[in-house]
């Protein structure tokens, strides 16, 4: 059989059921096996967009998501969404084409040293030279993907060996010495963890993304329960515990909210589960949580001990260490009043500080309203996939997430542009569920060409548009921290008739049904008629201009020095 068709016969072994990808001369042969394969192939318009497209599809469905790109500028293409997928763990391995073996070193065109180029990018990388190990490489390269912390994983096929015949026999089983992550944790430990839970007395569970790729959602949610603990994610773990609950202190971090940040700063054991102490978490790292005493559990030993010192460090899977965690807490039968006090400082701080917002002076619409009325509109149950802004932290804060896999977004590298083909894949994944992009009018314009594949797949998916005219994080910065000193933020100066692009024309010109809302008071229902019907929308909602995203940690600054 032709190493191609070996390629798809491998892919339908591993259950993949759609592909996001780009064609070109390198991979020319790829494509050709695509014609026979029966297996979904979603064209995007861009290759950024096929690697968003499966992360989005990985973080939707938890899945491994599959991107193809040519070589040279197509591999290129793709660096982006492989860093992205680093930065998140999201399990992705990505096809790339590469000119053939006679070739390679010579410049020969649309070649670029794509290994090399990803090397700092990947969890791991495999540049074929024997087209016979090439179905071998690619069920490891899904088992690395998929397991341990998830990463992308990147396939380098020269052309000629594309193209060759190959002996083909599905492979079961893959064992690589040299790859078992640890994932069961040690008894000892997790002993000590419950002992240390058991006698603090401002205790707060602190749960990142690794416990919503880890599927440890239940298993969190009963610890949190069974200790009466309160409990914070971080951005790439809303979801993870659902909100609201009268346990949950929302968000940490830069944006999160303040019961949340002081919660941590006066915090004398901080249980650490899939999360890894970023610096939009910690503030200055040197005043953060002083009082505290640290669990750490993570899949990857060499998160534990890299930002904050683990005095207990716990290295394995979340979903099978916190029942063993919680079943050793149980067993010590900690008397609950212990954390009345504690309670009550931090029902304190949340009385004082909601997340709240000022309404509008003058009939404008308020960008959190938005969102609030996309929680309504939607009762929760919808996948949010957002950009890279203001929009996005508003997004994290005013929209309730119930269950891990509802918020989409590039939390490590913050990629604008990342959104709308991650929606993609999301609503591919999960096509019952109402799919949102929520973005702003930088961000959608990063990778705005992926509308034409929202109609090709007929994708009834909904795109929000926060347009205030301004690169807003970057305004919000420069209001704050340079003096108002506005250098190249803004995008268009609607207030007049010249806003540019004309985003409803624009979605039409894409076959789009495009509407622009200005109206306050109808915000909610005209949200509602938009979503109510069939196929994808793209809305413009003007908000605001002016408006900053508020609790924030300065940078560099310390979390209780909270302002706004
Ligand atoms: C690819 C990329 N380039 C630049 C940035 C830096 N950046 C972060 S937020 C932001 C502004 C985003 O503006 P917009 O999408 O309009 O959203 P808003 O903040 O106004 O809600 C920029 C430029 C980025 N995150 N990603």
């Amino acid at each position: 059989m032709r190493a191609v068709d070996a390629i798809m016969e491998c892919l339908k072994a591993e259950g993949v059921d759609v592909v996001f990808g780009y064609p070109g001369g390198a991979n020319l042969p790829t494509y050709d096996a695509f014609v026979d394969a029966g297996i979904h192939h979603v064209l995007v318009r861009h290759e950024a967009g096929a690697g968003h497209a499966a992360e989005g599809y990985a973080k939707a469905t938890g899945k491994v998501g599959v991107a193809f790109g040519t070589s040279g500028p197509g591999a290129t293409n793709l660096v982006t969404p492989i860093m992205d997928a680093m930065m998140d763990s999201v399990p992705v391995v990505f096809f790339t084409g590469q000119v053939r073996t006679e070739l390679l070193g010579t410049d020969g065109f649309q070649e670029a040293d794509t290994i090399g180029l990803t090397m700092p990018a990947v969890k791991h990388s495999f540049l074929i030279t024997d087209p016979r190990e090439l179905p071998r490489t690619i069920h490891e390269a899904f088992h690395i993907a998929g397991t341990g912390r998830p990463g992308p994983v990147v396939i380098d096929l020269p052309q000629d060996l594309s193209k060759v015949d190959i002996p083909y026999e599905p492979i079961t089983d893959v064992h690589l010495p040299g790859y078992q992550p640890r994932t069961t944790g040690n008894q000892k430990q997790i002993r000590q963890a419950a002992r240390a839970l058991a006698s603090a007395r401002r205790p707060v569970i602190y749960a990142g993304g690794g416990v919503v790729l880890g599927n440890a959602s239940e298993e969190l949610r009963a610890l949190v329960r069974e200790g009466g603990f309160p409990i914070t994610c971080t951005l790439m773990g809303l979801g993870a515990y659902p909100a609201p609950d009268p346990q949950w202190l929302g968000m940490l971090g830069m944006h999160g909210t303040r019961a949340a940040n002081y919660a941590m700063d006066e915090a004398d054991l901080i249980c650490a589960i899939g999360a890894r102490f970023d610096d939009r978490i910690t503030g200055k790292l040197s005043e953060f949580a002083p009082r505290a005493k640290f669990i750490h559990i993570d899949v990857d030993p060499a998160e534990i001990s890299k930002n904050i010192p683990a005095h207990i460090p716990i290295v394995g899977d979340a979903k099978q260490i916190l029942p063993r965690l919680t079943d050793e807490y149980r067993a010590l039968e900690a008397d609950r009043p212990r954390l009345d006090a504690w309670w009550q400082r931090i029902r304190t701080w949340q009385e004082r500080h909601p997340l709240a917002y000022e309404p509008a002076q003058d009939g404008g619409i308020k960008p959190q309203s938005v969102i609030e009325a996309i929680y309504t509109v939607t009762g929760g149950e919808a996948i949010i996939c957002s950009d890279v802004g203001q929009h996005q932290m508003w997004s994290a804060q005013y929209y309730h997430y119930p269950e891990p896999r509802r918020w989409i977004n590039s939390g490590g590298l913050g990629t604008m542009g990342f959104g709308l083909p991650a929606a993609i894949g999301a609503q591919m994944g999960d096509p019952e569920r109402t799919t949102v992009v929520v973005t702003g009018d930088g961000s959608i314009q990063m990778n705005i060409q992926e509308l034409a594949t929202i109609r090709q797949e007929n994708l009834p998916v909904k795109v929000v548009v926060l347009n205030n005219g301004y690169l807003g994080m970057v305004r919000q910065w420069q209001e704050l921290f340079w003096q108002e000193r506005y250098s190249h933020v803004e995008m268009n100066t609607y207030g007049g008739e010249d806003a540019f692009p004309d985003f409803v024309k624009l979605a039409d010109a894409y076959g789009i049904r495009g509407l622009r809302l200005t109206n306050a008071e109808t915000l909610e229902d005209d949200l509602r008629a938009a979503f109510a019907a069939e196929g994808p929308a793209f809305i413009d909602v003007r908000v605001t201009r002016n408006e900053k995203v508020y609790p924030m940690i300065a940078p560099g600054e310390a979390a209780r020095d909270m302002v706004g």
